[in-house]
C-alpha cells in the first residue's frame, strides 16, 4: 500500500532514501528494493531512517493488524500503554522515527496511530511535528461506508483536478420513523466526533504519569461530558423531544436501536449494529481477556454512591480521603471514568469505561459469533449512538448528586460588588437584536490519505452540517468598584422553557446552560461596552482546525499546525449554537462578570492552543480558571432561589433571545483550488 511517510520532521529536505532492510516486515523483505523503487518514484521527499537496536514489541503484536482497537478494553489499553512507553523512551527524534518506521507495518494501525499521537503530544522534542488529521487517516470511522466505493471509482477514473465531491446523504443511518433520528445531525457530526476523539487523546486514562496526570483532568472529564449532555438536551428541546432519559435499569432491554452503517477499512468488517430491545449480559470474551458481570457495574455504582454520601473515598490502603469542596470532583471524576489516578480501582472499579464495553458487546458478549465491538467501544465513534447520551446522562446525574452535597454559593460567592451588568444583546449582521440564525451548510473533506487507490490525489466527501450566522455580544457594564478592575466574563445559553412549555425551576435549568464563551475583561471606572464576536469563543476551534488539510494544500507554518494534536481538541465552531426551530426557539442568554482576583490562575497562557480552554484546558498548563468548572451553575441554589431571576446578583444579567432555524443548505465558500 503506497503510504506517505509516517511523519515528517520540519527542516531542509533530505536527499537519500534509506530504510534498513531489517525494518521491513518479513513478507516484504524479499521484495524490499523493488518496493522502494516502485513507491519511491513518486516521493517528493525522502527521509533516511537510522538503524537502531530494536526493542521487542512482545505482546503489542498480539493485536492483529486487521482487528479493531478499543481504549475502553483493558487489554488494548495495556498494549497502548506499552507502545506509548516505547515511543516516549526513545532518546531523540531520529530514534523515535526509526521505531515508528519499524513498528508501522507490524502493529495494529489504530493502536499505532494512537500511541504515536500520544507520544508526539507528550515528548518535548516533538512539539513541532505534525500528524495527519485523524479523519484523513481513518475516514471509515466518520463517514458512511457507501462513500468509499464511490470515492474509489471517482478517483480511479477521473484525474485529479476534475474529481467531483461524493455527497454523504443527510439521512443515511435511519428514517424519520425513528424519533431519535431527529438528532442524527448532532450525533453523527464529523466535528463533534473528532472533538471527542481528540479530547480522549489529550486526556488518556491509562499510561505513565506524564501522560495521565494533568491538572484537574478528573473534573474536566465531568465538565466536558456534562456540557455534551446539556448541548444534546438543548438540541432535543429544539426538535420537540424531551430531555434524554438516563439509562438506569441495566438489566432491562434498551429500547432504541442504532445502525451505524460504517465499515472498518482496517478490519474489513462492518461495525456491528445494536438492534432494538437488547439487554447487556455478563461478558466472557477470552479474545479480549475480559470477564465482567453486570453485577460488578452495580456494585461499583453503589460504592461510589456510598462515597458521595459519606463525603470520603477509601484508598487501597484503607485510608479515608475526603471529597473536599475544591478537589472532590476531580477525585470522583477519576474514580468514575475511571483513570489510573483513581485512588482505589479495586473497590470503585471502572464504571463508566465498562459501561461503554458492556454496551459495545451487547450483540456478542461471549464472542460466539466472533464479532467485534460496536460504536460505543471507540471514542471516535461512540457519540453516534443514542445510548451514549443515556449512559452519560446517568454518569452526569451521579456527579450532580455529589455536587448537591457541596455548600451552595451564597451571594458573596457570586457577586462582584460595584460591578453591574446593565445590558446584554446579541446581534447578527443585518439582523434584529437577540435573533440568532441557524441553517445547513455543506463542506468538503479529503478522504484520500485514508484510502488505497491509484492514481493518488485528493478525493472529497461532501457532508452537510449545522451552521449559524456569526454573531456579536454587546455587553454594557457599569463599574463603580474602581478603575482598572478585571473580571471574567462568563457567557451561557439555555432554553427558556421546559418540555411542557413551562418556565424552569432554577435547580433544573442550571444543568441545561451551555457555555458559549469565557474571557477576561478590564473595566474602567463607570460605563464600559464590551464587544466580542462569536468566532472567539473559548469552547470552539475553527472549522479548518477540526478538519485540517481540508483543501489538501497543507498550510505551512503557523501555530495551529504545529500543535495539531492538542489543538484538534475543541468543540467544532459550526456547532457552537444549537439548532433552534423554524418558528424561533426561545432561549435565555446569561452573562456574568466575576471578580478576576478570585478566578485568576497565575501562569502565562501565551502561545498555542489556548483558544478552546473551556472544554480542553491548555496544553502543559493549569486549567485557566480557579473556579469550579461550570461555575456558577455547578451547585444547587442558595435558599429561596427557585428561578433564574432570583439567582441573579447585580454582576449577572439575562436576556431573552431566539434561535431561528431555516431549512436551507448553503455551500461553504470554496477553499480549494
Ligand atoms: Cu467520552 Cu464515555 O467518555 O466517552
Amino acid at each position: 500500500r503506497p503510504q506517505e511517510p509516517v511523519f515528517i520532521p520540519k527542516g531542509p529536505k533530505k536527499s537519500s532514501f534509506n530504510v534498513p532492510q531489517s525494518y521491513l516486515a518479513d513478507r516484504y523483505k524479499p521484495i524490499g528494493v523493488e518496493l522502494f523503487n516502485r513507491f519511491g518514484e513518486d516521493a517528493s521527499e525522502k527521509i533516511p531512517v537510522k538503524e537502531i537496536a530494536l526493542p521487542n514489541l512482545g505482546e503489542i503484536l498480539d493485536l492483529g493488524r486487521h482487528e479493531n482497537f478499543s481504549l475502553f478494553l483493558p487489554k488494548h489499553r495495556r498494549l497502548a500503554g506499552r507502545l506509548i512507553d516505547i515511543f516516549l523512551g526513545m532518546r531523540n527524534v531520529d530514534e523515535l522515527q526509526s521505531i515508528a518506521v519499524f513498528s508501522r507495518d507490524r502493529v495494529n494501525p489504530y493502536l499505532f496511530n494512537y500511541a504515536l499521537s500520544v507520544a508526539i503530544l507528550h515528548r518535548k522534542d516533538t512539539q513541532d511535528l505534525d500528524l495527519p488529521s485523524f479523519i484523513q487517516s481513518f475516514p471509515d470511522k466518520y463517514v458512511d461506508s457507501k462513500v468509499f466505493t464511490r470515492a474509489r471509482e471517482e478517483a480511479t477514473i477521473v484525474p485529479d483536478g476534475n474529481r467531483e465531491p461524493i455527497e454523504i446523504p443527510r439521512d443515511y443511518t435511519a428514517s424519520n420513523l425513528e424519533t431519535e433520528h431527529r438528532l442524527a445531525y448532532f450525533r453523527e457530526d464529523l466535528g463533534i466526533n473528532l472533538h471527542h476523539w481528540h479530547w480522549h487523546l489529550v486526556y488518556p486514562f491509562e499510561g505513565s504519569p506524564t501522560v495521565v496526570n494533568k491538572n484537574r483532568r478528573g473534573e474536566l472529564f465531568y465538565y466536558m461530558h456534562q456540557q455534551i449532555i446539556a448541548r444534546y438536551n438543548f438540541e432535543r428541546l429544539s426538535n420537540k423531544l424531551k430531555r434524554v432519559e438516563r439509562w438506569t435499569d441495566w438489566k432491562a432491554p434498551i429500547e432504541e436501536a442504532y445502525f451505524p452503517k460504517l465499515d472498518s477499512l482496517v478490519a474489513s468488517r462492518a461495525w456491528p449494529a445494536r438492534v432494538a430491545r437488547q439487554t447487556i449480559s455478563n461478558l466472557n470474551r477470552e479474545v479480549d481477556q475480559i470477564q465482567q458481570d453486570v453485577d460488578d457495574l452495580i456494585r461499583w455504582r453503589d460504592r461510589i454512591y456510598a462515597a458521595i454520601h459519606s463525603g470520603f473515598v477509601t484508598n487501597e490502603s484503607g485510608q479515608q480521603i475526603p471529597l473536599t469542596e475544591n478537589e472532590g470532583i476531580d477525585i470522583l471524576g477519576n474514580i468514575m471514568e475511571s483513570s489510573n489516578l483513581s485512588p482505589n480501582r479495586t473497590f470503585y472499579g471502572d464504571m463508566h469505561n465498562m459501561g461503554h464495553v458492556f454496551i459495545s458487546y451487547i450483540h456478542d458478549p461471549d464472542h460466539r459469533h466472533l464479532e467485534s465491538f460496536g460504536v460505543m467501544g471507540d471514542s471516535a465513534t461512540a457519540m453516534r449512538d443514542p445510548i451514549f447520551y443515556r449512559w452519560h446522562a446517568y454518569i452526569d446525574d451521579m456527579f450532580q448528586e455529589y455536587k448537591a452535597t457541596l455548600p451552595r454559593y451564597n451571594e458573596e460567592n457570586l457577586n462582584y460588588p460595584g460591578v453591574t451588568v446593565d445590558k446584554i444583546e446579541v446581534m447578527v449582521q443585518g439582523g434584529k437584536p437577540n435573533m440568532l440564525n441557524t441553517f445547513w451548510q455543506q463542506s468538503d473533506v479529503d478522504l484520500s490519505r485514508g484510502m488505497d487507490f491509484q492514481p493518488r490525489g485528493p478525493v472529497f466527501a461532501r457532508f452537510t452540517h449545522l451552521q449559524h450566522q456569526p454573531f456579536t455580544y454587546n455587553i454594557t457594564v457599569n463599574n463603580q468598584a474602581g478603575a482598572g478592575k478585571m473580571g471574567t466574563c462568563r457567557v451561557f445559553l439555555a432554553p427558556k422553557f421546559d418540555e411542557r412549555g413551562n418556565p424552569w425551576l432554577f435547580r433544573d435549568q442550571k444543568n441545561l446552560f451551555i457555555e458559549l464563551d469565557k474571557f477576561v475583561v478590564t473595566l474602567r471606572q463607570g460605563m464600559n461596552t464590551i464587544t466580542r464576536t462569536s468566532d472567539l469563543s473559548s469552547v470552539t476551534i475553527p472549522f479548518e482546525r477540526t478538519f485540517r488539510n481540508l483543501d489538501n494544500s497543507r498550510p505551512t507554518g503557523g501555530e495551529a499546525l504545529a500543535q495539531f494534536n492538542f489543538c484538534g481538541c475543541g468543540w467544532p465552531a459550526h456547532m457552537l449554537l444549537p439548532m433552534g426551530s423554524p418558528e424561533g426557539f426561545q432561549c435565555q442568554l446569561f452573562v456574568m462578570i466575576s471578580n478576576y482576583e478570585l478566578d485568576r490562575v497565575n501562569q502565562t497562557t501565551e502561545g498555542v492552543c489556548n483558544d478552546s480552554a473551556s472544554y480542553c484546558g491548555i496544553k502543559d498548563k493549569l486549567y485557566p480558571d480557579r473556579r469550579s468548572m461550570g461555575y456558577p451553575f455547578d451547585r444547587m441554589p442558595r435558599p429561596r432561589v427557585d428561578t433564574l431571576q432570583q439567582f441573579l446578583t447585580t454582576n449577572m444579567r439575562v436576556q431573552d433571545c431566539i434561535i431561528k432555524f431555516t431549512d436551507r443548505v448553503v455551500q461553504r465558500p470554496a477553499a480549494r483550488t
